[in-house]
């Protein structure tokens, strides 16, 4: 069959990322003899245009996967859906069947499914979806499907301008387990990704691997969550270390639950000395709210731990969820003031609800939403122990004085991103999160000269 597939996402911050998802469809597929077209809209200037010509050559099915639903932004939400549906109507005004997967998808596929008017749309792995669509089965409605494999040996350069990618953020993603078995209350992981799976075929992901560290480009292991269980993750980086695959990785994202320095130390052998946490609260009331695996005696523990290691973090954090306050939101800020100064801070203000997730319930319960609404576009929870703007104002002012600090609000602002934008024009610098201190002082310094303010833009 002949198929287009298009990678709808253009969101570019913080950084353009890869979409190694609709890659990993089209590689299938292609594996299972379809003739795919191959659509990125990422950078295109004219997205529908592009999708035009390709709809010229009359293929047999569209499949667009779709990433975001929204920017994650409490304050100045932006909602990725209308373009989705721009797109999708220029593959049903053709009367081409039309299929919709990918992690947004995936969250609220019902909700897709009526505002885009799809034949079908798939929550679930790529694996499920080849494997179904070869055997010939009616893809049609919601079809829920976790069959797949972590990851694929894909060659990315067939399907994207990896240089254009990689002038952002100078890494490629790889996959090696799936699933969470925690259950914090407003995640949606654990519904994307099925059962916890990992890849007992790190051999097969070697050829990937070495082609691009090899070429000098890191690695970004893109689990959720990667060291759990945490046995695996020490023998998957011991096993990556003895194949002589050592490079440049980063972990997104890693839990504090380490129990001794065993993950360190295979971390740092193989060269994996940078990662995410999110630990989302420095306060064990606001832990204990959002039901996370840990609480803040186990973060002490792991920064004792760390200290005698070469290891950089990106910690996240999510205030002003239920049961917020002034007092438990300062302890999240004093926290941040006390980290070394190898490592930044990334502030979500305000908790997007997702159905499924236990937060739904509560917020169902204190009526912040109704049942039967839409999710579809962005709802965030707010404590009703802070006062909103008074916070949004303290954080605003906290950030300007900290340049390890990053708000959503500033890393979704439009003078942000013309940074991020002009930043990799220029090639040699890279604009990932180790490079937000910088990022911040060009920022002031540039808001001083008059040549941009901290604004927010409305579209994509
Ligand atoms: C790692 C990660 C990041 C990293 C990316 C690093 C990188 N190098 O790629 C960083 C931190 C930069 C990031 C940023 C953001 N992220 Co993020 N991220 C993730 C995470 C944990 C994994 C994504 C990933 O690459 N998975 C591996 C690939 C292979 O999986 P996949 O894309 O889902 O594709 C599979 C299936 O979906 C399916 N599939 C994909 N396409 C299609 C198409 C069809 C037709 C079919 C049938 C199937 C199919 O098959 C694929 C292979 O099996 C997910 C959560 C998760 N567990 O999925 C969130 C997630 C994707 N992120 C999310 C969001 C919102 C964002 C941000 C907007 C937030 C922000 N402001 O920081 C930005 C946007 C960045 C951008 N430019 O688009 C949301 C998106 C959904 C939503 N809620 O809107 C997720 C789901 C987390 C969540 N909160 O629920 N992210
Ligand atoms: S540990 Fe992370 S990925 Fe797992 S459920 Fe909690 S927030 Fe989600």
């Amino acid at each position: 069959m002949r198929a287009v597939i298009v990678a709808s996402n253009r969101e570019k911050s913080p950084y353009p990322v890869i979409p190694i998802g609709a890659v990993m469809v089209a590689e299938l597929c292609s594996l299972h003899g379809h003739d795919i077209e191959f659509v990125d809209m990422c950078f295109s200037e004219n997205p529908l245009n592009d999708l035009q010509a390709a709809l010229e050559k009359n293929p047999d099915f569209v499949a667009i996967s779709f990433r975001n639903l929204n920017n994650h932004d409490g304050k100045n939400s932006v909602s990725y859906i209308p373009f989705l549906q721009s797109i999708s109507t220029a593959v049903k005004e053709k009367g081409i069947p039309l299929y919709i997967g990918g992690s947004a998808a995936s969250i609220e596929p019902q909700a897709i499914l009526n505002a885009t008017g799809a034949d079908a749309v798939y929550a679930g792995q790529a694996e499920g979806f080849v494997k179904r669509l070869t055997g010939g089965s009616k893809l049609e409605g919601v079809i829920t499907d976790y069959q797949g494999e972590p990851f694929i040996n894909v060659n990315l350069e067939r399907w994207v301008n990896v240089k254009k990618y990689l002038s952002h953020e100078c890494t490629v993603p790889i996959r090696l387990k799936l699933g969470c078995s925690y259950k914090c209350s407003y995640c949606t992981y654990p519904y994307l990704e099925g059962k916890s799976v990992c890849s007992d075929q790190l051999d097969s992901l070697e050829n990937y691997l070495r082609k691009w560290i090899g070429n000098g480009v890191g690695i970004d292991i893109v689990d959720s969550i990667f060291n759990e269980p945490e046995e695996w993750a020490v023998q998957a980086l011991e096993t990556l270390a003895k194949k002589g695959l050592k490079g440049s990785y980063h972990i997104s994202a890693f839990s504090p639950l380490v129990s001794d320095t065993r993950i360190f130390d295979a971390m740092t052998k193989l060269g994996a000395n940078a990662g995410m946490i999110g630990i989302d609260s420095g306060s064990d009331t606001m832990l204990e709210s959002y039901r996370k695996p840990f609480r803040m005696k186990q973060v002490n523990k792991f920064m004792e731990m760390r200290k005698d290691f070469d290891l950089r973090f990106l910690w996240t954090f999510i205030l002003g969820g239920p049961g917020e306050t002034e007092k438990t939101l300062n302890k999240s800020l004093e926290f941040i003031d006390m980290l070394p100064n190898t490592d930044v801070a990334y502030i979500v203000f305000g908790v997007r609800i997702y159905r499924q997730t236990h937060l739904y319930e509560q917020a169902l319960r204190e009526n912040v939403i109704k049942k039967g609404e839409s999710i579809l576009k962005p709802v965030c929870y707010f404590s009703r122990l802070l006062d909103r703007n008074k916070i949004e104002q303290h954080l605003s002012d906290w950030q300007e004085t900290r340049d390890n600090v990053l708000t959503e609000h500033v890393a979704n602002s439009d003078s942000y991103r013309d940074l991020l934008k002009k930043l990799s024009e220029l090639g040699e610098f890279k604009t990932g999160w180790e490079n937000v201190p910088t990022m911040k002082k060009l920022l002031r310094r540039r808001s001083a000269l008059g040549m941009g303010k901290t604004e927010t833009r409305t579209t994509v």
